[in-house]
C-alpha cells in the first residue's frame, strides 16, 4: 500500500531533480576543504541567511549542537523553551557532550519567551554559586508550540535584550524558510537579528540529507573543530550538498502550498465531530489535533485504525496528533485525509 504520510516532513523523499543533480555532482574530499558542490551551497545558504559563512553538517541536530558547543563552554548555561527542540528531542546532547546546563522558561503559545522571564533568567556573572549565562536559543517555525512562525519583531527584541547582557542568540530555523513564506520576509530578515541560524535542507525543501548553520566567518571556522569531533566532517558529500543546492533553488518558493493544504486539512478535520482542531495564528505546514473529551478511544488506536487505511499521522500525547503537509502531500491526500479521520472516529 502506498502511505500518504503525514508524520513529518522529515518523511520527504528527494525531488527527481535532486537525484539527476546528485548523480551529476562534482565532488571532492570536503574535510580538506576541496568539495566545490558543499563550497557553492554553504555560500548560498550563507548569502539566504545573510552571514559571512556557513558551514555544512549532517542533521538539524548536529547544527544546533555544534552552535552550543562552539559558543559555550563546560558550565555555562543555555536559556531556551520547555517545549523547544533542543530542550526536548536532541537527546540532551548539549549536556551529554558539551556539560552545558539548560535553563528552560516556559514556551508561550505562539512559541515565544517572555521577554521580562529572559531578562530574569539571566545570572548574575560575579555570584560564583551560579553557571555563566552565555547563549539564548529560539526557534523559528516552533514546531511543539503547532509549527508557528516568530515575527522578525520579535527576533530583533531578544536580539537587543542579548546584546545588551552580553550574550550570544541562536536560532535553530529548521524551518526558516516555512516561516518567511507565511511572513512574506526573506529569511535573512528573520536571521538577521541572530548571531547563529541553523537550517534544515532535510524537511519542506525535501533534500535527503543535511543542515547548514550559518554565522561569521571567525564563529564557522571555531565550529569546523567541533564538527570534526563531532564525527560531521564528510568527505565527499557534494552528492548530497547538490539536493541541497535544488532544495534552495526549487523548494523555498513552494512552502506556501503546503500551507495552505494544512489550512484545508485543518479545515477539514475541524468539521469532524469529536475532533478538536488546534488553529493558531501563523501556523505553516503543521497542524496539530485533539480527540474531543468523551471520544471513547486514545491517539494509539487512531493512529493504528488510520494506518490501516493508508495515513500515517504522529501520536504527540495520548489523546493528541501532529500531522505535517510536504511536497509529496497533494490535494487528493489531503481529502483522503480527512475522510480517513472521519470514518475511524
Ligand atoms: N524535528 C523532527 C523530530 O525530531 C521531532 C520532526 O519530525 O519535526 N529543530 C527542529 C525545530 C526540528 O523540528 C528538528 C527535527 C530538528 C531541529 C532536528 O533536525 P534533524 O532531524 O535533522 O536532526
Amino acid at each position: 500500500m502506498e502511505f500518504i504520510d503525514l508524520r513529518s516532513d522529515t518523511v520527504t523523499a528527494p525531488t527527481p531533480a535532486m537525484r539527476e543533480a546528485m548523480a551529476k555532482a562534482d565532488v571532492g574530499d570536503d574535510v580538506y576543504g576541496e568539495d566545490p558542490t558543499v563550497n557553492r551551497l554553504q555560500k548560498m545558504a550563507a548569502e539566504q541567511m545573510g552571514k559571512e559563512a556557513g558551514l555544512f553538517v549532517p542533521s538539524g541536530t548536529m547544527g544546533n549542537l555544534a552552535a552550543v558547543l562552539t559558543h559555550c563552554g563546560r558550565g555555562d548555561e543555555v536559556i531556551m523553551g520547555n517545549l523547544g527542540h533542543t530542550f526536548l528531542f536532541e537527546g540532551g546532547g548539549i549536556a551529554a557532550l558539551g556539560g552545558v546546563h539548560p535553563h528552560t522558561l516556559p514556551n508561550r503559545p505562539d512559541g515565544t519567551l517572555e521577554l521580562e522571564d529572559i531578562r530574569g533568567a539571566i545570572r548574575d556573572a560575579d555570584n560564583p554559586h551560579y553557571p555563566t549565562t552565555r547563549l539564548v536559543i529560539l526557534e523559528n517555525t516552533h514546531n511543539r508550540c503547532g509549527g508557528v512562525a516568530i515575527t522578525p519583531e520579535y527576533t530583533r527584541k531578544v536580539g537587543e535584550l542579548a546584546r545588551e547582557a552580553g550574550l550570544k542568540l541562536h536560532l535553530d530555523g529548521a524551518r526558516i524558510f516555512n516561516a518567511a513564506a507565511v511572513l512574506g520576509v526573506p529569511a535573512a530578515e528573520l536571521a538577521a537579528p541572530v548571531d547563529t541560524v541553523t537550517f534544515c535542507l532535510s524537511k519542506g525543501l525535501c533534500a535527503p540529507v543535511g543542515s547548514v548553520l550559518c554565522g561569521s566567518k571567525e564563529f564557522i571556522a571555531r565550529v569546523v573543530r567541533i564538527r570534526k569531533q563531532l564525527g560531521g566532517g564528510m568527505r565527499q558529500v557534494g552528492v548530497l550538498a547538490a539536493a541541497g543546492i535544488v532544495a534552495l533553488e526549487q523548494m523555498t518558493g513552494r512552502l506556501a502550498e503546503d500551507h495552505l493544504r494544512a489550512t484545508r486539512l485543518s479545515d477539514g478535520l475541524a468539521a469532524i465531530s469529536g475532533v478538536e482542531v488546534e488553529q493558531k495564528a501563523l501556523s505553516t505546514n503543521m497542524v496539530f489535533v485533539r480527540l474531543a473529551e468523551g471520544v471513547p478511544t486514545d491517539s494509539t488506536k487512531v493512529e493504528a485504525r488510520l494506518k490501516d487505511r493508508g495515513i500515517l499521522v504522529g501520536a504527540v500525547g495520548p489523546r493528541r496528533f501532529r500531522l505535517v503537509t510536504h511536497y509529496w502531500i497533494d490535494d487528493a491526500a489531503v481529502e483522503r485525509t480527512v475522510e480517513a479521520f472521519s470514518k475511524v472516529i
